[in-house]
């Protein structure tokens, strides 16, 4: 009768699915400190769509393998004969039938554990997985996590069989709702599943979970601020910091809390797209070691300036989503590669990675090939800001972003929101983004892509008074025919900081030509930009052509867009680049730092 009740549910108006919701993970005690061994579970999985959330309302995870009488069960789920899917991917790309799927997937496999040391601690690492991810090991749910784009990790140690076979099941979902972040509606394309790494890390009982490393903000260069998170241990543990190429080796002490911070005197070459000089840095308590290359600068604003390593810098951008053709968001390391040179060849120095956090490597690939990056989560139009759960959840992200990008130099920007409209609620949820990045991070200047008031004709967010840097989206050219506008906003706006033109663009369909009053062609693309560059000149401190590519966005639906946004300077393959893509190279030559 309790089985036949759990198919009625809906009858009794309960939700069985909410009692899963109870778990979530901690995003200031996640695994940040990767550089060291990890053990990969990548590659093929057990997967499948799971339209009706069967697999949470029926408790296949439970695994029941044989009944009183012997029967195998449950009847309605096999894990192993499921079908196979590349981890990471997303589902759309494997499947033709799954390309506009949003719910749940099933991802499963096993894996053999031996211990290695007695004390041994076990934690599952995910890159992403959009947007929630529920994880269970061995019959048990042991972790939850929403937001689809920043890592989590979950310890494992407690229920893992050792010397033998473990389950492991994933139930990823990426059905949009209103209390998310991102909300319903978007500029982009959905996908779902499980689309960064999965690893493994074996760590002692005390480890070094997070390490946080930076020149001081002091503008004098001179002293590099500490701060190294040993979980497990309580005061008085020893940690060793060493820098060989600045000869620092020093022993530092944790506090109650497990941490052990120190401003130490060191004079580094300053990191800058011109020479981004990496130094080995060393982390190790008795049982445990990480390296990692880090970069050291400044950055910093003064009145209308921004400073790089106290030089003022224009910020030659470009945005950018994350996305490649048949695979979605799972970008390859050579993919990534490409993507920085493809900017760098537009003679950009700065990239907007828009509009939620992309992979990790990509900041670890600018910090070695000198590109700065803004980074943000997908606070992204209307929001349900008033919404404890929508706060809670971009916090989370805001939080998980900047613990994971902390020590890369290449960052420089934090973006809090994306166009958002100026409410009192909306302006307290962005402010706690604000403090949170501030908090974790005092070394970084932030930001927010502010909206134009177009009855007045001026920037007057009220959020422009709590973010280093001023952002502004006008599309004078494309959603306003008349230029005129630009030059009259950037004219009446008056801040006392930092303005930069964080999107602008126009359609073109690669290879489509015609006058250039004609829209979406690549000369009207060109003319657009000309125009733009020349009424924002002198006015502005960053530049930032709305976008590197054309990408998948099922809210664009004429003839010329068919799914796709189409304002890319280069086409959607990545091979193409328009006619507007000179013009923004030479205006990039013509402009220096
Ligand atoms: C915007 C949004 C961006 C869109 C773009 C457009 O202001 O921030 O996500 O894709 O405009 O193409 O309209």
């Amino acid at each position: 009768m309790s089985t036949m009740l759990q198919d009625y549910d809906h009858l009794l108006n309960i939700d069985p699915l909410s009692q899963y919701d109870i778990l979530t993970t901690n995003p200031e005690s996640h695994l940040n400190a990767l550089g060291r061994c990890k053990e990969s579970l990548n590659g093929r999985w057990h997967f499948t769509v799971d339209v009706y959330d069967t697999f949470l309302r029926k408790k296949f995870f439970e695994e029941r393998v044989t009944d009183a009488q012997g029967r195998a069960l449950p009847v309605d789920c096999d894990f192993d004969q499921w079908e196979t899917v590349e981890v990471p991917s997303n589902w759309n790309c494997q499947k033709k039938e799954y390309w506009y799927f949003e719910g749940s997937g099933i991802y499963t496999r096993t894996f053999h554990y031996v211990p290695k040391a007695p004390d041994e601690r076990v934690i599952l690492h995910l890159g992403a997985a959009n947007y929630g991810c529920r994880v269970w090991l061995n019959t048990r749910l042991i972790g939850r996590h929403t937001g689809g784009f920043t890592p989590f990790s979950v310890e494992l140690t407690q229920h893992l069989k050792p010397n033998a076979g473990n389950r492991l099941i994933l139930e990823v979902n990426n059905t949009r709702s209103v209390d998310q972040v991102p909300s319903l509606n978007y500029d982009w394309f959905n996908y779902g599943g499980v689309f960064r790494s999965v690893d493994l890390y074996r760590v002692p009982a005390c480890y070094i979970r997070d390490s946080y490393i930076a020149l001081a903000p002091n503008n004098r260069y001179d002293t590099l601020a500490v701060e190294i998170t040993v979980d497990g241990a309580g005061s008085g543990i020893p940690v060793w910091l060493e820098i060989p190429e600045l000869s620092l080796s020093v022993m530092l002490h944790t506090d109650a809390f497990g941490v052990a911070k120190s401003e130490l005197t060191a004079k580094p070459q300053l990191w800058s797209p011109q020479n981004p000089k990496l130094y080995r840095v060393m982390v190790s308590t008795e049982g445990d070691r990480i390296e990692e290359l880090v970069g050291f600068r400044q950055i910093t604003t003064l009145g209308k300036k921004i400073l790089l390593n106290g030089q003022e810098i224009f910020l030659k951008g470009v945005c950018c989503h994350e996305e490649i053709p048949e695979r979605g968001r799972a970008l390859t390391p050579a993919d990534q590669r490409q993507v920085i040179l493809q900017a760098k060849e537009l003679g950009c120095n700065i990239m907007r990675l828009s509009h939620y956090p992309h992979d990790r490597n990509m900041a670890l690939l600018a910090d070695e090939m000198g590109m700065l990056l803004w980074e943000e989560i997908p606070v992204y139009w209307a929001l349900c800001f008033e919404n404890p759960t929508t706060q809670a959840s971009a916090q989370n992200q805001m939080t998980e972003l900047v613990m994971r990008d902390r020590n890369r130099a290449s960052v420089v920007l934090w973006g809090v929101g994306n166009e958002n409209p100026d409410t009192e609620a909306r302006l307290d949820f962005m402010r706690a983004l604000v403090d949170i990045c501030k908090r974790l991070d005092p070394t970084r200047l932030t930001t927010a892509a502010c909206l134009v008031d177009i009855d007045v004709m001026t920037v007057r967010d009220r959020l422009c008074q709590y973010i280093d840097v001023v952002a502004i989206n006008e599309y004078y050219g494309w959603y306003y025919r008349d230029y005129t506008g630009l030059a009259t906003i950037l004219e009446n706006t008056k801040l006392d900081r930092p303005l930069v033109i964080s999107e602008t663009g126009a359609d073109a369909l690669s290879g489509h030509h015609g006058m250039d009053e004609e829209l979406f062609t690549e000369e009207h693309q060109a003319k657009m930009y000309q125009k733009q560059l020349e009424l924002s000149e002198g006015s502005i401190q960053g530049f930032f052509p709305w976008i590197l590519y054309d990408f998948r966005s099922p809210i664009r639906l004429n003839s010329y867009q068919q799914g796709f946004n189409r304002k890319g300077l280069i086409s959607y393959d990545k091979t193409h680049r328009k006619l507007a893509h000179r013009v923004i190279q030479d205006y990039s030559c013509s402009v220096k730092n």
